[in-house]
């Protein structure tokens, strides 16, 4: 135990659910205990309980690495600031300031997603940035906008579930995405009110068996269909709020004509869910009693993940749950800061407080607080997997703070090629994700247990991140990183390295925006306080967004009429399956951190695919055999996992593993017209058996 050690009171370093728990340094490390508290309950899964061998694992990164030829050199810090300063500089003399990138992510606590923004408009001056919560929250994100007004992903807080009658899970399988979540459950359970939608039978899915819950199995992309398909039936059969309706939003009229093609047999034909259960799906969410619409990935990520989302909200204002008490819509947003970091500055087109970055009345108050005229601000830029099909022609360098965009982006070789023809790939990060092994420079940078700031979970609530343990030596805070290379390339505005005076700076930046943190510090969150915003100043929070009214001018939400955009082809051949792909309980995203934890490795040692077992036999494979997965883009091996948990048509990959087995090897880089979302949970893929086995990854050795 070093001097610099103290028992913190924090949060897993993980996903949005923002477990509390508690850090008490030991000898050679630090342990984890859970902390009782309103979303975790005192529960936390497997990574929660194994995060802090992080902290210690022996491939930690503790110098700046330089490429040099095929290999890495150990550099000292001074140089390696230096070095990407000035090749920084020159880019922007030769190019223009647009020439330099940059990609953040939603790991990120506030106080550097903020800094991360700013860092890119006034000190880079470009308007080149975006980060990995495009493939995220992007699609509910521009749905909530739309509908709402405002975009928090849960606009009220988890325990309000426990009440719940009917939850409605669409494309979400919080069983093994935030194993605790599911304790707010239970009365749903009972009740015999989970449904759940998903091609597979997920974890989630098996909780509808007890309580006589409802699972729909869809053919997956056809969750728009199957909406307007619930819509039609609410307003065919008068299940629609009539008070509420004409109260609280706009747009009824043109929904209901555009409802009227999506009869139940025409939706059963398109989807696979028979009419019966469409029938009570919609009859069971129209009782009285407290239901909950919720959206996860599973329908968000396509290229209609915005309609999609949509028509979840509209099917919600339809029965006016959301903004009454013991009801609502929301979506379960992903990353540990998944929240927080889609509201100071990282989006393309956005600035902190979740202002608008083309709003001259927002780029005034900003720039002010800056300290920098508002005409100097870049506008917008371009969404991330944009700016990274930019990469080599109009942007020639590319810093990189929390992503491992190789493994978790679509169509991730050609990611890889773009990445190679860059002049400068700068990654942050603690250990050497498959991104950094690709950079020419690589800076290590604290961790989680390490470091104090502020996350914003699931339910818009800012909780306090608190350190435990001292740094290694050599790993230095990306605050301090920002710092220096502002200094070096004579930025103007100041450039704090202390996290609660760079969230004091983000509280008065985001003053008067949508999310307002003005009336928080770390001071004050350090009281215990319960803060979920908007938090102005002298308020006290808002736990409960919508009771009154929603965020448009007229206070009413919109009903915005959707409808299917693409054609459908079906699978054809025998071997074409339709590949969806999604998480494990055991890894967390492109498992750069979770495949480093020996517990959580063996558990889920290599990639497996689930297929249906009348599929296995027409392609002659048995459980546990190798098979490969094809198409136009590349080529994956997996090992056979033989589930009926599946549809006959589908193919599930986790996309958790690196090199060949890559899932993102296989996925396109289609985007949502609305969002930039890539369609990540549909992809044509041919499968057979293949004679050898898969690469099986082992751990790198502590
Ligand atoms: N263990 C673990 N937990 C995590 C993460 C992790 O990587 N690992 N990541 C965190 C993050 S960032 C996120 S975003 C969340 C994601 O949390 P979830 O949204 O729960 O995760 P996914 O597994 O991506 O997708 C959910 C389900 O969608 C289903 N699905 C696939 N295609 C379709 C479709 O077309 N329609 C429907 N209805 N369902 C479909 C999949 O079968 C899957 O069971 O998890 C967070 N928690
Ligand atoms: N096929 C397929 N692909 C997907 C998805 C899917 O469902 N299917 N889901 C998508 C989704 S929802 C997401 S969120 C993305 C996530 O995918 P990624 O963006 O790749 O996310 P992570 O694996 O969490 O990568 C985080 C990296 O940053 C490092 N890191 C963690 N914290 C910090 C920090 O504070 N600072 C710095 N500098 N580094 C840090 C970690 O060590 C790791 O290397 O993947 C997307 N890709
Ligand atoms: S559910 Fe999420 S926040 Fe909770 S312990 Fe697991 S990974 Fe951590
Ligand atoms: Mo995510």
């Amino acid at each position: 135990m070093t001097a610099d050690a103290a028992i913190a009171d924090t949060h897993c370093p993980y996903c949005a659910l923002q477990c509390a728990m508690r850090l008490t340094p030991q000898r050679d490390g630090a342990r984890v205990d859970a902390r009782e508290f309103p979303t975790n309950r005192g529960g936390l899964c497997k990574k929660g309980w194994t995060a802090a061998e992080l902290l210690t694992r022996g491939d930690r990164l503790t110098a700046p690495l330089r490429r040099n030829g095929d290999r890495f050199e150990e550099i000292g810090w001074g140089e390696a600031l230096d070095e990407v300063a000035g090749t920084l500089r020159a880019l922007r003399r030769t190019h223009g300031a647009d020439a330099v990138g940059v990609f953040g992510g939603g790991g990120l606590t506030n106080e550097k997603a903020y800094q991360l923004g700013k860092f890119a408009r006034v000190a880079l001056g470009t308007s080149r940035i975006d980060y990995n919560g495009r493939f995220c929250m992007s699609s509910a994100a521009a749905a909530g906008n739309r509908a709402f007004g405002i975009d928090r992903g849960l606009p009220f807080p988890v325990a309000d579930l426990d009440e719940a009658h009917t939850v409605l899970l669409l494309g979400s399988n919080v069983a093994a995405t935030m194993p605790p979540f599911i304790r707010h459950l239970s009365r749903a359970r009972e009740r015999g009110g989970l449904i759940v939608v998903d091609p597979r039978r997920s974890e989630t899915a098996r909780l509808t068996d007890e309580g006589g819950g409802i699972h729909l199995q869809p053919a997956p992309g056809t969750d728009l269909v199957l909406i307007l398909g619930l819509i039609h039936i609410v307003i065919a059969e008068g299940l629609a709020d009539e008070g509420y309706i004409p109260q609280r939003t706009v747009g009824f009229d043109a929904l209901r004509v555009s409802a009227n093609a999506w009869w139940p047999e025409r939706v059963q034909q398109m989807t696979g869910v028979p009419v019966p259960l469409l029938r009570s799906v919609a009859r069971r969410l129209a009782e009285n009693g407290g239901t909950y619409i919720l959206t996860g990935r599973g329908v968000e990520q396509h290229v209609d993940g915005t309609d999609t989302a949509t028509a979840a909200i509209n099917l919600a204002l339809l029965l006016g749950l959301p903004g009454t008490p013991g009801n609502g819509y929301g979506t379960l947003t992903g990353q540990g800061n998944g929240q927080g970091g889609r509201e100071h500055g990282q989006k393309c087109d956005q600035l902190p407080g979740y202002r608008k970055i083309t709003d001259p009345a927002a780029r005034a108050h900003v720039a002010r607080v800056w300290g920098v005229p508002a005409d100097s601000l870049p506008g917008p830029g371009v969404p991330a997997l944009e700016l990274l099909d930019l990469l080599g022609d109009e942007v020639h360098a590319l810093l990189v703070h929390g992503s491992n965009v190789v493994v978790s982006a679509p169509d991730a070789d050609s990611v890889a090629q773009r990445l190679g023809r860059l002049q400068l790939l700068v990654v942050c990060d603690f250990f050497l994700s498959e991104t950094a092994q690709l950079a020419d420079v690589v800076l290590p940078v604290t961790q989680w247990g390490e470091e104090e700031g502020t996350m914003t979970s699931l339910e818009g609530r800012v909780l306090r991140r608190r350190r435990a343990l001292a740094a290694p030596a050599g790993a230095r805070s990306e605050l301090w990183i920002m710092s220096e290379l502002a200094r070096r390339l004579d930025a103007p505005g100041t450039w704090s390295t202390d996290p609660a005076e760079v969230f004091d700076e983000l509280a008065l930046a985001s003053e008067g925006g949508p999310a307002d943190y003005s009336g928080l510090s770390h001071e004050l969150l350090d009281t215990g306080l319960t803060a979920h915003w908007p938090f102005p100043r002298g308020s006290r929070g808002t736990p409960r967004l919508f009771e009154e009214r929603f965020a448009h001018d007229d206070g009413r939400a919109r009903l915005v009429v959707v409808h299917p955009r693409r054609e459908r082809s079906e699978p054809s051949g025998a071997a074409d399956l339709t590949l969806i792909t999604g998480r494990l309980l055991e890894h967390y995203q492109s498992g750069a951190q979770t495949r480093r934890v020996p517990e959580l490795l063996a558990a889920r040692p290599e990639l497996t695919a689930q297929l249906h077992p009348a599929t296995a036999v027409r392609l002659g494979v048995s459980d546990g055999d190798p098979i490969e997965l094809r198409n136009t883009r590349g080529a994956v091996r997996a090992r056979a996992e033989v589930t009926t948990g599946i549809r006959h048509d589908t193919v599930f990959l986790p996309f958790h593993y690196p090199g060949d087995a890559r899932a993102n090897l296989l996925t396109e880089g289609v985007t949502d017209p609305i969002s930039a979302m890539p369609e990540f949970k549909r992809t044509r893929v041919s499968v057979r058996a293949a004679s050898d086995t898969p690469v099986v990854e082992t751990a790198v050795s502590r």
